[in-house]
């Protein structure tokens, strides 16, 4: 049994920098799953090339599978990804009412690239496949797919939030969209809540949901627990000048990220207890993020601004509380920093999952995860301190209760919280799923990828 699977994002992408002809990795989760998957059941991958040189490599063999990539033009690709998936769907799904644009233009474009990936997807398919459909830019593709294939078996995973129904009404194109995507044979969700809110939703669209309670399934994304808890050969312990305690956050920039409010408390940390002076660094790395959106380049000034703000109001000549770095960083750089924190500040306003949190658990030897409750992993990573983002004296607070947490509890919060990131590893999401699909394929020829762990 063969996989198609369609993301939008590539797991790799050929560029031309300085002259040369590169290939740059996709980073995050997601590939890094799906990687694995195709690597050991081979299939194809169909996504969309973004790279400067993809067009040269539309179809290319690699590590053991195959990669279908689609190119799109510029009015198309900002229609499609800048202005519908980035700047509609997105505010959306994670409750930013005011960020919500309601525009036609770009939902024809949106239509029309998710047709590309249907017709993609069509081209390859052979009975025996699974096609197995990502997130929200591709949501109109199960749809296409059941209309063209009825027999086709369909899954799709749905990686951001899902929110109530009255909300998703918002959107003009709230019925297609539900329809679409309720088409699938299988549909999977990081958690309960949002299994429920799509279930709600399909009854206030359409009356009824019987038909696909149960399709609808709660299976959270899980990491390579084991690459984030080995250690590099040349990796050591980094000494912090004056035995500083190191706070890190890591995030691509994004208003869900909840970057500001994290500024506001490390400010009314430091107002509240001015013994803190030089005792602590908060390492900020903000990794670049659709930077052709214009909400994120506002965005970005604005935090700029109140880091600068914060570092004035307290630092000296010899330390700043805010170490902020806006740049993409390498993964053994990532890891080390991982590993170097007493405390990992990771508080989205709103987040589908949140990949960082399990990574830094996996990483740590004995930090103390503050984590937001709206983050979908804060389900499964109870022993984490939780707060509300919203709630700047709450976080103000955990921060200084993590910084001087005893080494006790330290020690049995990391190691509940380790157990549950490695028990529901990458491993263990995908023996999940395949397990569902095994339940709902009426096909012969199923056999499971060999990578259940369940
Ligand atoms: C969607 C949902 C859901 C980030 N900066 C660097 C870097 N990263 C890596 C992290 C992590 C990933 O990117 C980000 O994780 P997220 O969980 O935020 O995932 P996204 O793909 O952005 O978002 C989210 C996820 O899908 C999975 O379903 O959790 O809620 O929005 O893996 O490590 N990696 C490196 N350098 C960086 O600078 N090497």
């Amino acid at each position: 049994m063969k996989y198609i699977i369609a993301t939008a994002r590539s797991p790799f992408s050929h560029d031309r920098i300085e002259g040369k002809d590169v290939i740059r990795q996709n980073i995050g989760g997601v590939a890094t799953g799906l990687k694995r998957l195709m690597q050991t059941s081979g299939g194809i991958w169909v996504c969309w090339g973004d790279g400067t040189l993809d067009h040269e490599h539309s179809f290319e063999d690699y590590d053991g599978y195959k990669i279908a990539r689609i190119t799109l033009g510029k009015n198309e690709k900002r229609g499609f990804y800048d202005d519908y998936s980035n700047g509609t769907l997105w505010p959306l799904f994670h409750y930013f009412r005011d960020k919500i644009k309601t525009d036609n233009r770009s939902y024809h474009d949106y239509y029309s690239v998710n047709k590309k990936f249907a017709e993609t997807i069509l081209k390859y398919y052979e009975p025996s496949n699974i096609i197995w459909v990502h997130d929200y830019q591709l949501s109109l593709v199960p749809g296409m797919i059941k209309k063209a294939r009825p027999e086709a078996f369909v899954t799709t995973t749905w990686h951001i939030p899902w929110v109530a129904g009255e909300f998703f009404a918002i959107l003009p194109e709230s019925a297609e969209i539900q329809e679409s995507l309720s088409s699938s044979d299988l549909i999977s969700f990081h958690t309960d809540l949002y299994t429920r809110n799509f279930i709600e939703t399909q009854e206030q669209i359409f009356g009824s949901a019987s038909n696909i309670k149960s399709r609808v399934v709660a299976i959270p994304l899980g990491i390579d627990d084991q690459y984030y808890s080995s250690v590099g050969k040349d990796e050591k312990p980094r000494k912090q000048k004056d035995n500083r305690k190191i706070i890190f956050s890591v995030d691509r920039l994004d208003y869900t990220k909840g970057l500001k409010n994290r500024i506001l408390a490390i400010d009314l940390l430091l107002h509240k207890h001015p013994e803190l002076e030089g005792k602590f660094s908060y390492i900020m790395m903000v990794t670049p993020s659709r930077t052709t959106v214009s909400d994120y380049v506002a965005m970005k000034r604005d935090l700029e601004m109140n880091i600068g703000r914060v570092n004035g109001k307290y630092g000296n000549i010899d330390w700043m509380p805010i170490v902020y770095m806006y740049r993409k960083v390498s993964d053994a750089a990532l890891k080390a920093n991982y590993r170097n924190a007493e405390v990992a500040l990771i508080t989205p306003l709103m987040d589908g999952l949140n990949l960082v949190s399990k990574e830094f658990v996996a990483a740590s030897r004995d930090g103390v995860l503050v984590l937001s409750r709206f983050a979908g992993s804060s389900y499964d990573l109870q022993s984490a301190l939780l707060v509300n983002p919203y709630n700047i004296v709450e976080m103000a607070d955990n921060i200084y209760a993590a910084l001087f947490m005893d080494q006790e509890e330290r020690k049995r919060r990391l190691a509940d919280l380790k157990a549950t990131v490695s028990k529901k590893n990458v491993a263990w999401w995908l023996g999940r799923i395949e397990k569902e699909i095994t339940k709902r394929w009426v096909g012969d020829t199923f056999s499971t990828s060999g990578l259940v762990d369940n």
